[in-house]
């Protein structure tokens, strides 16, 4: 059970939107606006973590914030702001930085991956990543954080930390007369077919805005056009479609496919076989293409409407921000009364 009933979740500005960030990500930011108090955040001071160009920085930002609200996030009934209009975070993160240890940092799968062989030689940012992920989400005592399943290791950190936290400072969090798990441990809410979408070229490997390959991905503002050429390029085997899921263990390409019909229809993945069951790639990816373009399309215009008006988003996002900070500010408050900090 959640701790609380308050949401936050954020999406870097590090190059284009794509499928996989909506399916795994936004698509499901929408319904908890329903049920939760929601708090989207565009963290650019993540996406520095490797160089960008400020000018697409801040075109990226425009566009995750526009895609947040053209897929029907509310900015006005939840928050919707950008991380480093909220100073708060690179101060909780210090803090975070002095909890977390090293050798944590050094076990994230997905600082091994972006390093690579060059460890030595990427910023200092890339692996504390994890410390101002764990600043974002806990500024707000988020109790939900909805995330692809490739942010489930950056979530279990994050409640390490913030049980670390609870512990170093146990005496002082009590003499402050404040509850004794000061920071919530938060849970993941990482569900349904579409927890991890794979690149359209190669089935064994998430699906990324920094892949090389523009065909590996489908970006939220590709044309019609773009959508059908990519899915009908994509990587198959040759085999029909199984009539059950079971069947499709050992052929990720055809796994991926149907999980993102799925997601994209709102059905499981043995609704969608239960369809297709014996269909060949030549009736199945033309179905998909009309379903992801039916999707999609609405989105993406919307989307570059929006766009078109990049002072009503920076509005939108200085809004936002100001009642983020008014939450931040109060965490940081007793935080600094709690680590000793006079203020
Ligand atoms: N392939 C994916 N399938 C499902 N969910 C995904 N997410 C990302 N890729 C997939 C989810 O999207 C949210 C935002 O991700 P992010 O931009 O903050 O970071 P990321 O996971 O590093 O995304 P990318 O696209 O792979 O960016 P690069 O290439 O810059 O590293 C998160 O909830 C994430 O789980």
């Amino acid at each position: 059970m959640p701790v609380n009933n308050r949401v936050f979740s954020g999406i870097q500005p590090s190059g284009d939107l794509h499928l996989g960030n909506y399916l795994g990500a936004i698509r499901r930011f929408v319904p908890l606006q329903q049920t939760h108090e929601c708090i989207y955040c565009v963290v650019d001071m993540h996406a520095i973590t490797v160089w960008q160009d400020p000018d697409e920085l801040r075109r990226a930002t425009r566009e995750v914030a526009a895609a947040f609200i053209a897929a029907g996030i509310d900015p006005k009934a939840h928050i919707v702001f950008n991380q480093s209009q909220v100073m708060q975070h690179a101060e909780l993160a210090w803090v975070f930085n002095c909890v977390a240890r090293i050798g944590w940092m050094n076990r994230m799968t997905q600082f091994k991956d972006k390093a690579g062989k060059n460890s030595e030689n990427v910023s200092l940012g890339l692996l504390a990543y994890p410390s101002l992920m764990a600043a974002d989400i806990l500024l707000y005592k988020a109790g939900s954080v909805p995330v692809g399943d490739d942010q489930k290791q950056h979530l279990e950190l994050t409640r390490d930390i913030a049980q670390k936290f609870n512990n170093d400072y146990a005496a002082s969090i009590a003499a402050n007369g404040l509850d004794p798990e000061y920071f919530p441990i938060t849970e993941p809410l990482i569900a349904g077919p579409a927890t991890r979408i794979m690149s359209l070229r190669d089935g064994t490997k998430k699906m990324s805005k920094s892949d090389p390959s523009d065909a590996s991905r489908i970006s939220l503002l590709d044309t019609a056009d773009a959508i059908a050429k990519k899915i009908r390029r994509a990587t198959t085997d040759p085999e029909p479609l199984p009539d059950n899921e079971a069947d499709l263990k050992g052929r990720p390409e055809a796994d991926n496919l149907v999980g993102i019909y799925a997601a994209l229809s709102d059905r499981s993945k043995a609704e969608v076989l239960t369809e297709y069951a014996g269909a060949g790639w030549g009736t199945f990816k033309p179905a998909l293409a009309d379903l992801a373009v039916a999707v999609l399309e609405p989105i993406s215009t919307r989307m570059r409407d929006l766009l078109d008006e990049p002072d009503t988003i920076d509005a939108h996002l200085r809004d936002g921000a100001e009642r983020a900070r008014t939450i931040a500010e109060k965490t940081m408050f007793e935080v600094r009364d709690i680590v000793g900090f006079i203020r």
